[in-house]
């Protein structure tokens, strides 16, 4: 029984090891705290520290670690040689992403508070690509007015299609310079800014153009507010 135990440790411990281990890139992102940054292509970036980074431009972030999963199913493990972002619904050309091919676009960064209604909140530095960029490329049916995003948990939310171009929302594949874990969301999480943490739904599979505006994620379906704007 001892032995199991010893044994299970030893195999975690040598778990967490290989992860820190595969960390072995951050990409630099330019000093420009007023808007969304552009972060440098992946392939100009050589850095084998992997350190979370805990200050950007001065101020103070909050810790990865600190922010709670509270998720409807617990942490998911998305396998992410056979995880496909599908982008479908309202488009002229429907396309599935790879994870490498959805880490090909723009990468942009910016610090952004994640606020949940139960009462806590993390601030961050968010790393990722912008929606806009993937609609552009499956193109957009002007008939859509509403995005829904669904997850590998069963979770969907959705968002109106002009807050999402007007906002410049990310879909995020780091945090403070750290590749997301399973707990935060990996592959991606949305950074729904000034929405609701219903709103900021991980693990995303699906990305869908809708024309129901009225439609109604998960949290929304129980009761909380489709707008979700933080008061
Ligand atoms: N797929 C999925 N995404 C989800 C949830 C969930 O249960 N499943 N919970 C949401 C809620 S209520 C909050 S507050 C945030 C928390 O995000 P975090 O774990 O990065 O802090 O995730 C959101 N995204
Ligand atoms: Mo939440």
């Amino acid at each position: 029984m001892k032995k199991t135990i010893f044994l299970s440790l030893l195999l975690l411990f040598s778990f967490s090891l290989v992860g820190c281990l595969n960390e072995s890139y951050v990409t630099p992102i330019k000093n420009n705290p007023d808007a969304v940054t552009k972060a440098s292509p992946r392939n100009h970036t050589i850095s084998l520290d992997s350190v979370e980074i805990q200050e950007y431009n001065g101020e103070k972030l909050d810790l990865m670690a600190d922010v709670l999963d509270l998720s409807i199913k617990g942490p998911q493990q998305v396998n992410i040689n056979t995880y496909e972002l599908e982008i479908t619904g309202f488009v002229e050309d429907p396309k599935n992403y790879t994870y490498d091919e959805v880490l090909q676009l723009q990468k942009y960064s910016k610090v952004v508070t994640l606020n949940c209604v139960t009462g806590w909140s993390a601030r961050v530095l968010w790393e990722g690509v912008l929606i806009e960029d993937i609609f552009d490329e499956v193109k957009v049916k002007s008939k859509a007015n509403t995005v829904i995003f669904h997850a590998y948990d069963g979770y969907t939310t959705s968002l109106p299609l002009q807050y999402i171009l007007d906002n410049e929302i990310l879909m995020a594949d780091k945090i403070n310079n750290v590749t997301l874990i399973p707990e935060r969301g990996f592959p991606f999480q949305l950074v729904a800014e000034d929405k609701y943490g219903y709103k900021w739904i991980k693990w995303i599979t699906k990305i869908e153009l809708s024309d129901n505006a009225d439609y109604q994620g998960y949290w929304e379906s129980r009761g909380y507010d489709n707008k979700a704007d933080i008061k």
